[in-house]
């Protein structure tokens, strides 16, 4: 049988990996070529992505991957290289974590107020957007040098291919884009002095996006010509691709440094009610719309072992699953937990600020922050669903958090849903089937998703006990 390769570089806040996809007629196989990590570096100016340590990575991932039909690129979202007039890059990107933007959304709601910018565009509220960034950066030398703008993963397929676009899934979380249209928001773009001259062409996922140069066809020691095609290369876009659903009443949360969980829609949802209840519209494949909330997700936990100097995370989980219940709890939604440092203090002081018991050991603060977790996804698919009007009968959990059996069960308690959990390497399986689909192998979205749901191992969590426990939990947080 027709059996094709496709390479998926996923890059994650944490890590970085090339994944290799086979693909064919009636199978899906995931193989890992190669992962490397990907630390932020604190300078001076502040907080930076070490880019070329991560595009080093994917050359020596492809290396590793041996020859393809083609490959495709998503990471994280809202981040972006600046290119001066010979293309050559301007400096480090900044991380969306660095504090450049803290309070510029007043600013820009000074000029187009937050209401306005939010039937315009549908974004959610992030202090890291991409236009607040580049408001934060009006007037620097750097911004006023450059002659081009990159997202993240389109640098990455411009040092590949020598050509740039810029893709529409990632295009969405600028905030520059009309979620009817799926166009650029030129009003908003110029009230606010935003050039979108910047920008390269938009490009649509399965647009092809060139072919790998000589010089990195001869260092990864691959035989040209290697396609790159143009994917979901907003990461959480490429991972909702892959959620194994059928039908359309389901939730999903793309687990990992962040939870996103939402809904996926036919059209945005651009309310008044939305906006408050900070829901997101970003764009999604074949004219979706991911209407999801941001929830700080495993990043709380990720950082408090960090400053706990790395204990086994097994043990730890072990635990915490036995620590008591919902003793107390936090808003992981809260833009507070944002930056990086001294977690294990924030969230007992957030304990102690909403009159809870302070918990104390790294049991007691795991389990804290996964039932916080857990309280969140299930806040914010029942707001999603009544928001949208969309009603769901199973939540799909995927992505890393997936390997957290107590975080699903927790999920699964608290929306009193059953929770399918699975893929967990859900970004590079999106990656891989709008590929698959670019090149004729794989038909729509939904005939991709049964591909999964017969290919890949899943786990159903059904729920436990009373959801009212964790009404009164939410209680706590917001009275309501
Ligand atoms: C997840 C993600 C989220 C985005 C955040 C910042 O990896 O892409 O969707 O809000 O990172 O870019």
């Amino acid at each position: 049988a027709l059996v094709k390769s496709y390479a998926a570089v996923d890059l994650g806040a944490s890590s970085g990996r090339v994944m290799v996809g086979r693909v064919g007629p009636d199978s899906l196989e995931l193989t890992e070529a190669h992962r490397f990590p990907n630390r932020p570096v604190r300078v001076p100016e502040g907080l930076r992505w070490d880019i070329l340590s991560l595009y080093g990575g994917v050359l020596d991932g492809l290396k590793a991957a041996g020859q393809v039909d083609s490959v495709g690129i998503d990471s994280w979202a809202v981040d972006y290289g600046l290119l001066d007039a010979d293309g050559a890059l301007l400096g480090n990107p900044v991380h969306y974590r660095d504090a450049r933007t803290e309070g510029v959304a007043e600013k820009v709601w000074a000029t187009v107020p937050a209401e306005q910018l939010y039937a315009a565009t549908g974004l959610q509220y992030a202090p890291f957007n991409t236009l607040y960034q580049l408001v934060a950066a009006r007037g620097t030398a750097q911004l006023g040098h450059a002659e081009r703008l990159l997202l993240i993963p389109d640098l990455m397929s411009y040092w590949l291919t020598g050509e740039q676009g810029t893709e529409l899934t990632n295009a969405s979380t600028t905030q520059l884009i009309d979620p009817r249209t799926r166009g650029w928001s030129h009003e908003v773009a110029s009230r606010l002095g935003v050039d979108l001259g910047l920008f390269a062409p938009l490009r649509q996922p399965g647009d092809p996006a060139g072919v790998l140069r000589p010089e990195v066809l001869e260092e990864t020691g691959l035989r040209g010509p290697v396609p790159v095609t143009a994917v979901g290369s907003h990461d959480t876009a490429s991972a909702v691709a892959a959620v194994p659903a059928d039908g359309e009443r389901f939730a999903y949360i793309c687990t990992g440094t962040w939870s996103l969980a939402g809904l996926e829609l036919d059209a945005p949802v651009l309310t008044e009610e939305s906006r408050a209840a900070n829901f997101t519209n970003e764009l999604g494949l074949d004219g979706s719309v991911r209407y999801l909330r941001n929830i700080m997700g495993l990043w709380l936990l990720q950082e408090c072992v960090r400053a706990w100097g790395e204990p086994e995370l097994g043990s730890l989980l072990l635990e915490a699953a036995n620590a008591p219940a919902l003793r107390s709890v936090v808003d992981a939604g809260d833009a507070a937990f944002l930056a990086p440092g001294r977690m294990p203090e924030r969230i007992a002081e957030a304990c102690r600020a909403s009159g809870q018991p302070v918990p104390a050991s790294p049991a007691e603060i795991t389990r804290c922050i996964l039932d916080s977790l857990a309280l969140a996804h299930r806040r914010a698919i029942e707001d999603a669903q009544r928001l949208a009007g969309h009603p769901v009968d199973v939540v799909h959990v995927v992505g890393g958090g997936t390997r957290n059996a107590l975080l699903c069960q927790l999920t699964a308690d608290a929306c009193g849903l059953p929770v399918v959990a699975g893929p967990t390497e859900a970004a590079a399986l999106g990656n891989v089937l709008v590929q698959a689909r670019a090149h004729g192998l794989v038909g729509d979205l939904a005939s991709g998703r049964h591909l999964l749901t017969r290919t890949q191992p899943l786990t159903r969590y059904e729920p436990r006990g009373d959801t009212a426990r964790w009404r009164e939990a939410q209680a706590r947080l917001t009275g309501r």
